[in-house]
């Protein structure tokens, strides 16, 4: 008999960090983990299996598929925006490639236990593209079908990938004499950027809000590399694996689209900021725009329409901009340094 586990990619990245926590304290949860970098050594004892290794060496999911029987997948490894636009092909392998195999891993696993796996996908804001400043200004919160129109690899990656996941769970080998869809319970946020007191991003675009405030408690300078009027969506850490977490246990009948917008907050670069100076009055930050990563940011929304996920699986995040500075951010990252 093998064992029911939830796997969870990427897990040494900054979503796993909160999500192994969360996982581990509801009893009888078995966690298996893959990622190139070793968990922190607080989160070893919470997972049964730790693999070192690429989500593209297929032979770690054989091994994987022989000795387990995964119900749940989180796939949280990705190659952010920033670290893609440096390397694309990189970034097609592991954000489109290494999702098709774990798509297909699910399948496997979903016809070989006979239940539909379920497949939580972050997405990303990533995933829209708006054309101009005007237009960003002026279009009010996104519904998801609006502006699918990225401009970076990891949001056009992240945009296929939201196909790939609903062709998987819909349409899979639709020509076949007996139906194979249906093994794969896909399920996708489009998270906006987010900010975890605990961890720092990298390789992201949306990195300067989350290295804004950890500069700041460490006493360093900070140079934002976005204008002080840049918006777009942020949530705290904490919501963002709520909502995964929520996502994953609502009933498939209550869900009407496989991929939902989710937003708390959506600070202008300048209010954050100044967000950070009343958390740390001693904060030295200043603004030098790096004109190439600032049209990226430009090109993703101001705020997104979450409705849909409010209204199906009930997402209400518990932090908005001035409880998640004053409640979660400013008092854990004073701590830690
Ligand atoms: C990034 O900046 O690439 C990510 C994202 C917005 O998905 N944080």
């Amino acid at each position: 008999m093998r064992k029911p586990v939830i796997l969870i990619t990427g897990a040494s990245g900054e979503i796993g960090h909160g999500l192994i926590e969360n996982l581990a304290a509801s009893e009888g949860t078995s966690i298996v983990t893959i990622d190139l970098q070793p968990l922190p050594r607080e989160h070893r004892d919470l997972v049964d299996r730790e693999y070192l290794g690429s989500i593209l060496e297929i032979h770690l999911l054989e091994r994987i598929l022989a000795e387990f029987e995964v119900t749940t997948i989180y796939h949280l490894a990705a190659l952010l925006s920033t670290r893609a636009e440096f390397t694309p092909v990189a970034g097609h392998q592991v954000n489109v490639e290494g999702t098709l195999k774990l798509l297909d891993f699910a399948q496997s696993q979903g016809e070989s236990h006979g239940r539909p796996v379920v497949f939580l996908y972050p997405s990303s804001i990533a995933a829209y593209g708006l054309p101009d400043l005007e237009t960003k200004n002026t279009s009010g919160p996104l519904s998801e079908h609006e502006w699918n129109q990225p401009t970076t690899m990891y949001g056009c990656n992240k945009l296929y990938c939201e196909h790939l996941g609903k062709y998987y769970a819909d349409h899979y080998k639709q020509l076949a004499a007996e139906t194979l869809s249906g093994k794969v319970d896909f399920r996708s946020i489009r998270f906006p950027g987010l900010i975890s007191a605990f961890t720092v991003p990298s390789g992201g675009t949306s990195d300067y809000a989350p290295e804004m405030i950890h500069a700041a408690a460490q006493g360093e300078h900070y140079a934002c590399f976005v204008r002080p009027d840049t918006r777009i969506p942020f949530m705290a850490m904490p919501d963002a694996v709520d909502a995964l977490l929520r996502l994953a246990h609502t009933d498939r009948s209550r869900l009407t689209r496989s991929v939902y917008n989710i937003a708390a907050f959506n600070p202008s670069a300048g209010e954050i900021a100044e967000l950070v100076r009343r958390g740390f009055p001693k904060a030295q930050i200043g603004f030098e725009p790096d004109l190439k990563r600032q049209a990226i940011v430009d090109s993703w929304p101001a705020d997104v329409d979450d409705s849909a996920a409010r209204r199906d699986w009930g997402f209400d995040p518990r932090y908005d901009l001035e409880t998640a500075f004053s409640d979660y951010l400013i008092p854990h990252i004073s701590d830690r340094y």
